[in-house]
Order: structure tokens, then C-alpha cells, then sequence
């Protein structure tokens, strides 16, 4: 049992991955360190995420509910009536968000049959395939007459990247056992468009919102065509050509400004920019690229440096939901957009695979506990598009029956103009079994702890069945027990997150009686010689802890945050005495947070103004200050933040 250090980059001399039934995997890269397992292989049972995967039923019953409501599906049904544009409702980019839905439902079917499910997705392919011209061209907005000419407005047009998210929502149709689905053939008809309209001699443009190039080479890899993987990458590399108009937020806004790989940072647009930077790792993997999968793990590494929240929250620009400069990143500015965070995750899956380092595992878990899993109402009707980590004053609630403008909504709300969070949120939650463990030549990796079961197999064939049971993150302990396991040596890693400080511990009961414990640091920690009916432990340390932010990051200076395990935690006015404000809270740095019946508690005092009132101009000498009594303030989980109603919050606490 040793702890080893992040493995480095074989992208150069991989060699191509061992081909077998697609068990759902959203991501199939051919080459890398680590080989992704599907949908299909993982079962999430209750727990943190599988009660979030059953509340994602509601959410995508919800969500198709609301695009029916909006008019996004029936824009469909007008272009196939050739009615169109009269009567089309929506922004124009609203195409994308069915193609989302079916992307949920698809893996939801991946996961789990379900006749009812599997008939409201195909009606819905049946709306979207009458709708396709005979070329392959889909959209309800653009290219008829009485609409603007198709590709005509390629900077805000959206029509890339609808078709985008199109190929996605068929990757997972693909790769859940239905590789000859219409929804397929749709999409495969539309990459030959584009194929034939961008190729090599063809329009040298890029679409304004990354995403097409996502979609092409996952289609490429699913339908194992090669054009669509050579067409994304000729998407890639015309970034930062400027073949798109400036605009008054810069061409960084659509990452046109500096080509891919001579970039340091990502910025501008931060679903532009997550998406993009997917796609070229997707690239970079698939051509045997380094330079271009290196080029951006630099830029993603800094970003995280200096550009990513504490929540793993990204983008702190309401004006373009842009990225800002380095270290800015004020909380209660935090724009932090759910799908940002979903692109991200993106990212750091792709890169995991490429390298098998933990620290990009260690991101993936971040976001999906402080933003993915903050996003949506415990009721699965409401939802967080932007997800501040300070709230000045208490939030209204959101008409339930009126879409939100999309970061306006203080309280989570059901519906926005722009909503394309929430149908991000579900293919997520569908998908999410694929990102817990993957394989490699010598065993199976476990990434992330659910409790439930993992089905792997090794590249040679042989079986290994793995039996989780934990209730992580609340309780630190994991126990996995060998269900079943090849007779030949093989290895079990498993990530000590980089947030376990504290330490962990490693204990392993073999099957002959013998216990071995150890200590592990954050990395990696492997076991092996495991036959079946050995139990491995492992124990990380959840004690709460406080963090600081590094001194650049100014506008949470002299402030604590409080973690415990992945979870980042809050304070909500609803949690302090009488009508006091979390801006009056002063949090002692010398008490160590505590858990008590199930909350982490801090200690601190509420601070005022001895003059008792607001000063006329708030610039000045130092007001005197009073300071209340000792008080022990209970924290709530981040992600659960609001769920009791109106209050303000704030996540990072001033000392006091
Ligand atoms: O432009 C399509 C989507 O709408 C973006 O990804 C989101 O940021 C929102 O603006
Ligand atoms: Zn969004």
C-alpha cells in the first residue's frame, strides 16, 4: 500500500482504448491515463447523490413541463408545419434546451428503464426530427423565410452550438444501446452539414458560444467517424483567429482573441470558454496532441489558481458572465453560473482521464457539492442560475408561475428567460455515475464516494465488483467491500482529497483475517492483492475547518470561510438572533468550528455601532464598535442555503 504522486501526461504514446459495449459513458477518449466506466456500470443508492438522482425524475419531468409552457418544443412543431416565424417563442438559442432535456433523459434511461420515460423522449425526437430541412440544417430560429439567412449571425446566432448540444443529447442516445436512434441519424445529418459547410475550404468561422466542437468530437468518437472529430478540431484552432466581429466585451468574450493553445487563462465567457477547453482536450486526446492537452491543463491549472470561488464557482462578471482578473473575485458579486460550473466539470473530467492526476477529481467534487448541487430546490422545481456566495438583503421568493430573468432570481426560481442551468443540472445528475471511478491497465480507481456499486471491468476482461457504503460527506468513512475480483493481482486507488488535511487512514481486513492500517496523505493511496470479500476502510477527516483566501483575493480579506469535507458552509441571518443581519456577525478565528446535532457551529459575536444607527456618509474615522455577548451560531451547508426561506447569508465571515 503506497501513496503516490499525480502521474504524468502519456497523451503522445497511448495507446488506443480496448473497444467494448458502451455502458454509458459520456466521454470516451482514446487515449489517456484512464479509462472512463458508464452509466450503466455505477449504481448510485441513496446518500447525498442518490437522493439527488431520484429528485432528478421531478426535475426533468419539471423541466420538460416548463419547455412546454415556454413554447420551446412547439417552435418544433411550427417549423415542421413551415409556419415559422410566426409564433415562435423563446431567445435563439431555446433549441438547446430540449436537446439538453433529451441528453438528461437519455442517461436517465442509461441508468434505469423506464417505458413511460423512454416514450416521452422519443415523441419528443419525433417533433424535433419533422422539424430538419432535408440537408441536415435544424433550427426553429434562423434560415426560413422571414427569418434571418442560416449562419448569418454566427457572433449571437447560437446555431453551432444548438446543433452542439444536439450531438451531445445523441452521444448519450448512442451510448446508452441505441446507436441507430433517429435522434442519431439527426444529428449524424447535421454534423455532415456543418461538416460540408466549415470544412477545410469551407467557411473559416467559429460559432460564438464553443460548444458545436464538443459535440463533433464526441459524436466522431461514438459513431467512430473521423471527419466530425477533424471538424472539431478545425473549430478549435480557429479560435483566436478574430473571424468573429469585435465586440464592446472583447473577442475574449467569445475566446476569439488568442488562439487555444497560446492562451494562459481562461476568460471571457465562462461557459464559452469551459466548453471550449473541453472540446480541446477532446482534440488535443484524440489527434495525440500534448502540446494542445497541455496548453490547456496551464491555463486550467491558473484558473483555478486565481480565477475559481471557493465553491468552485467560476465567472465573476454579471456583464458578459465573464471571468474577471485574476484574484477578483468579490462574493457578493460572485456570478458563478450554474452551467459554468458544468463546464468545468467538463474540463476536469477530461482532464482526470488525459492525466490521472487527483487534483482534477479534487475540482470535480468541489463543484458538484458548492454548485451543482446548490442549483436546484430540494423539491426539484426551483433553481440557482447564478450562485452568489453573499446575499446583502433576504431574497423574494420567485412567481412560480412566471420565468425569472435569468441572475435576478434571489430564491431559487423555477423557470428563466435564459434557462439553461436547470436542463444542465439534470444531464448531470443523469449522467453522474460515469464520473465516480474509471480503470486502467492495473485496476480500478475510485475518484469519487457514493454509496452504491461499482460493476468495472479490467482491460483484460476480468470482472471487479465493488460495494459502497458510506454516508459521505456527512460521515468521512468509506467502506468498500471486494464483491468480486480477478484471481490475478490488481489495485484499488482511491483519492485523498486535497481538502482532507487532517490526514486519512487506510484499513484493509482481508479474507484470511489479516488487517493492515495505514496513514495516507491528499493524493492518491492504492491497495492491492484484494480478493473478494475484502473490506477496505477508508477514514478521511471531516472536522471542520476554517480556510483564508490568499491576500490578493482583497475583497474577502480579514474574513474566514468555513469547510468541512467538500462542503463549503454559510451563515444565514435565519441562524442568528432576532432580526440581526450575518453582516453583523464577527466570527472568533481562535474557536475551531464544531459539529453539533449535525451542523458545524462557530463561535462569535454580532458587532454594532455604539451610536446605534447608520453614520450619513460611511467613510470616516472609525466608528466605535460594540460588541455583543459569546455567541455559538449554527452554519448550514452551502448548497442548502435559502431552503428555509428568505435570509441573508454570506459564506466568507469577518473576523472579529
Ligand atoms: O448563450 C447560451 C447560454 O445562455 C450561455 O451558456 C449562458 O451563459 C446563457 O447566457
Ligand atoms: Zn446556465
Amino acid at each position: 500500500m503506497t501513496t503516490t504522486p499525480p502521474i504524468a501526461s502519456p497523451i503522445a504514446s497511448a495507446s488506443p482504448t480496448t473497444a467494448r459495449l458502451d455502458p454509458g459513458r459520456p466521454v470516451v477518449p482514446g487515449a489517456g491515463t484512464l479509462r472512463p466506466l458508464g452509466v450503466g456500470d455505477v449504481t448510485i443508492v441513496d446518500g447525498f447523490w442518490g437522493a439527488r438522482q431520484e429528485l432528478n425524475r421531478t426535475i426533468i419531468d419539471h423541466i420538460e413541463h416548463w419547455q412546454e409552457r415556454e413554447g420551446w418544443l412547439a417552435n418544433f412543431d411550427l417549423a415542421a408545419a413551415g409556419t415559422l416565424p410566426a409564433g415562435r417563442r423563446g431567445r435563439e438559442f431555446s433549441d438547446s434546451e430540449p436537446y439538453k432535456l433529451l441528453e438528461a433523459m437519455a442517461w436517465e434511461l442509461g441508468r434505469r428503464p423506464d417505458a413511460a420515460l423512454a416514450a416521452r423522449f422519443d415523441a419528443i425526437v419525433a417533433r424535433i426530427a419533422a422539424a430538419q430541412d432535408p440537408d441536415g440544417y435544424l433550427s426553429t430560429r434562423w434560415g426560413r423565410p422571414g427569418q434571418g439567412a442560416r449562419w448569418s449571425d454566427l457572433e449571437w446566432g447560437h446555431e453551432l452550438y444548438c446543433m452542439g448540444h444536439l450531438m451531445q443529447a445523441a452521444v448519450a442516445r448512442a451510448r446508452t444501446g441505441h446507436p441507430k436512434d433517429l435522434l442519431v441519424t439527426v444529428a449524424g445529418r447535421a454534423a455532415d452539414l456543418i461538416c460540408a459547410t466549415f470544412g477545410p475550404a469551407g467557411d473559416q468561422r467559429i460559432c460564438g458560444h464553443a460548444e458545436i466542437e464538443l459535440g463533433l468530437a464526441e459524436l466522431g468518437r461514438a459513431l467512430g467517424e473521423p471527419r466530425y472529430i477533424e471538424q472539431a478540431a478545425l473549430f478549435v484552432e480557429r479560435h483566436g483567429q478574430g473571424t468573429l466581429a469585435d465586440i464592446e466585451w472583447g473577442r475574449s468574450y467569445y475566446q476569439d482573441d488568442v488562439p487555444v493553445r497560446a492562451a494562459t487563462v481562461f476568460r471571457g465567457h465562462a461557459v464559452r470558454a469551459n466548453y471550449l477547453a473541453a472540446s480541446a482536450v477532446d482534440v488535443g486526446v484524440e489527434q495525440r496532441d500534448a502540446d494542445l492537452v497541455d496548453a490547456v491543463t496551464r491555463q486550467y491549472d491558473r484558473t483555478i489558481a486565481a480565477r475559481t470561488y471557493l465553491t468552485g464557482g467560476q465567472g465573476s462578471r454579471h456583464q458578459d458572465e465573464g471571468f474577471g482578473e485574476d484574484y477578483q473575485l468579490p462574493p457578493d458579486r460572485a456570478y458563478s453560473e450554474t452551467c459554468a460550473a458544468v463546464g468545468s466539470q467538463m474540463v476536469s473530467w477530461r482532464l482526470l482521464l488525459a492525466h490521472g492526476s487527483p487534483r482534477f477529481a479534487d475540482n470535480l467534487e468541489r463543484t458538484l457539492y458548492n454548485v451543482v448541487a446548490t442549483s436546484p430546490a430540494p423539491d426539484g422545481h426551483g433553481f440557482y442560475y447564478a450562485n452568489t456566495l453573499h446575499r446583502r438583503v433576504p431574497g423574494a421568493a420567485a412567481d412560480p408561475n412566471t420565468a425569472s430573468k435569468r441572475a435576478d432570481s434571489s430564491l431559487r426560481a423555477p423557470w428563466f428567460d435564459v434557462s439553461c442551468c436547470p436542463p444542465n443540472v439534470a444531464r448531470t445528475l443523469a449522467s453522474l455515475g460515469a464520473y465516480v471511478a474509471t480503470v486502467d491497465d492495473d485496476g480500478v480507481q475510485v475518484h469519487q464516494y457514493v454509496a452504491g456499486e461499482i460493476r468495472a471491468e479490467l482491460p483484460d476482461g476480468s470482472p471487479v465488483v465493488l460495494e459502497f457504503g458510506t454516508d459521505y460527506p456527512a460521515e468521512g468513512r468509506i467502506r468498500i467491500r471486494v464483491a468480486r475480483a480477478p484471481k490475478h493481482n490488481w489495485t484499488l486507488t482511491m483519492r485523498v482529497p486535497g481538502w482532507c488535511v487532517g490526514g486519512a487512514t487506510v484499513t484493509v481486513d482481508r479474507p484470511d483475517g489479516r488487517i493492515e492500517q495505514r496513514a495516507a496523505e491528499p493524493g492518491l493511496v492504492v491497495v492491492d492483492h484484494l480478493r473478494p470479500g475484502a473490506e477496505v476502510i477508508l477514514d478521511l477527516d471531516v472536522t471542520p475547518r476554517f480556510v483564508v483566501a490568499d491576500e490578493r483575493v482583497d475583497a474577502v480579506r480579514g474574513c474566514v470561510a468555513v469547510q468541512r469535507g467538500p462542503e463549503v458552509w454559510c451563515l444565514e441571518s435565519v441562524d442568528l438572533p432576532g432580526d440581526a443581519s450575518v453582516a453583523d456577525f464577527r466570527v472568533d478565528p481562535g474557536v475551531a468550528p464544531r459539529m453539533a446535532d449535525g451542523r458545524v457551529v462557530v463561535r462569535g459575536r454580532l458587532r454594532t455601532r455604539a451610536d446605534g444607527g447608520d453614520a450619513a456618509w460611511p467613510y470616516a474615522a472609525p466608528a466605535v464598535m460594540r460588541d455583543g455577548e459569546e455567541i455559538d451560531v449554527p452554519l448550514v451547508a452551502y448548497h442548502d442555503w435559502a431552503n428555509r426561506g428568505p435570509s441573508t447569508m454570506r459564506v466568507w465571515l469577518p473576523v472579529g
